[in-house]
């Protein structure tokens, strides 16, 4: 069996001379001749036309379990090769061999629906804006805001860890204390993913810490504390987990050199994520929706018998882009709005609904500005940020 990685290409060699450059570095080879026997983990080229180039490898050439070595074969010395312009990572074809090391999601869409009760229809979420600067009781009366306007999550932002103005056990004690109130008064229950990220050697003691105080879900920021963080947390804490993907620009931006939100994709929902960031459906580009709709598809259809994972719609939106994020995504996804909920002229409560209200108008297929006309909240979001 072979592990096959599909990269876009751009160089002056003949395609077949590049792609077989990118075979070479990634497996056996280097920059001049070494004398030996022919060598079984040699990769071989198995395309390379226009700017598309298919590499396989063999499976011996990987460690069952280790991504980040994974990674140093498929995404590592190929992107400094001279002989390369632009070499862009578009997506991975993994072998059973490997896959059979991953546990994938313990909690998936399925587990993370029942938690709430929620089932038929998409999930609604905030991040605590501003994203850094409240203690711990400020930001337990946004989630409470938040929670009592309807939403289902309420997450930190990915730049908030345990700074001394909003440690984290405090935080959380006082956000967990809040929910536990709105769901005594109203039956709503929420998420709360407190972002555990922190070095390697001390995530995962932070993350049991807060479950043992709890925490109902962990956010880790994968790119930035690595894909085995992840999976360790996946693998030890027993509570959904919450990607966020910042620092993803630095690569996945440029689509003609880095490494895809597909690939990304397919690393987060092997190594346990159950809620992924995989942007929203405004871009101006087809490419980038085609990228969207091939990330989705690498959390959400079946995959090795791995649990599905939440693509995450966020990043600028409020109650007019909804629509076009669930035209998307579907139902099975998380659509979030920090500014888009704590910037309504009404505050925080008012904005959940103004989402809630945008989520209810594209589920009964009513036109927003119509819908708008009986729910005031959305009515006055549709006229302070547009429609
Ligand atoms: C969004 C936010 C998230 C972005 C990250 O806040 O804080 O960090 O979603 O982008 P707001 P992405 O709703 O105020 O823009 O989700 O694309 O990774
Ligand atoms: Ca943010």
């Amino acid at each position: 069996m072979e592990l096959i990685a599909k990269y876009h290409v751009e160089t002056d060699l003949p395609i077949a001379k590049a792609a077989e450059a990118i075979a070479a570095e990634q497996s056996t080879g280097t920059w001049t001749e070494v004398r030996g026997a022919d060598n079984p983990l040699a990769a071989r080229v198995i395309r390379a036309e226009g700017t598309d180039v298919e590499i396989g490898f063999s499976e011996e050439l990987f460690e069952p379990g280790n991504i980040p070595q994974y990674l140093s074969v498929v995404a590592g010395n190929l992107f400094g090769l001279g002989a390369l312009k632009k070499v862009r990572l578009q997506d991975v074809i993994f072998p059973e061999s490997l896959m059979r090391a991953h546990k994938g999601p313990r909690f998936g869409i399925e587990d993370a629906r029942r938690i709430l009760g929620v089932y038929d229809r998409p999930l609604v979420g905030t991040i605590v804006k501003p994203k850094v600067g409240l203690d711990p009781k400020g930001t337990a009366r946004v989630a409470e805001e938040a929670v009592r306007g309807g939403l289902d999550l309420v997450k930190d932002d990915e730049t908030l860890t345990n700074q001394s103005f909003c440690p984290l056990i405090p935080r959380l004690e006082a956000v967990m204390s809040s929910l536990d109130r709105v769901e005594r008064e109203t039956g709503k229950k929420a998420f709360y993913a407190v972002n555990v990220t922190t070095a390697g050697d001390q995530i995962l003691e932070r993350a049991e810490e807060a479950v043992d105080h709890g925490a109902n879900m962990v956010m880790i920021d994968v790119l930035t504390a690595g894909f085995s963080a992840l999976e360790v947390l996946s693998r030890n804490v027993k509570v959904p987990v919450h990607v966020h993907r910042t620092m993803h620009g630095a690569f996945t931006r440029d689509k003609a050199h880095g490494i895809s939100m597909v690939v990304i994709s397919r690393l987060v929902r092997m190594a346990g994520g159950t809620n992924l960031h995989t942007g929203s459906y405004m871009g101006k580009m087809a490419k980038e929706t085609q990228e969207n709709d091939m990330s989705r598809d690498a959390l959400r259809n079946e995959w090795h018998g791995l649990k599905r994972v939440f693509p995450v719609a966020s990043g600028g939106i409020y109650p007019a882009k909804v629509h076009g994020n669930l035209d998307g995504y579907g139902i099975d996804c998380i659509v979030q709005a920090g500014g888009g909920v704590h910037g309504h002229p009404d505050g925080t409560a008012a904005g959940a609904r103004a989402m809630v209200q945008a989520v209810e108008a594209w589920q009964k297929k009513i036109p927003l500005q119509e819908y708008a006309k009986d729910h005031k909240e959305l009515e006055t979001a549709l006229k302070y940020w547009g429609s």
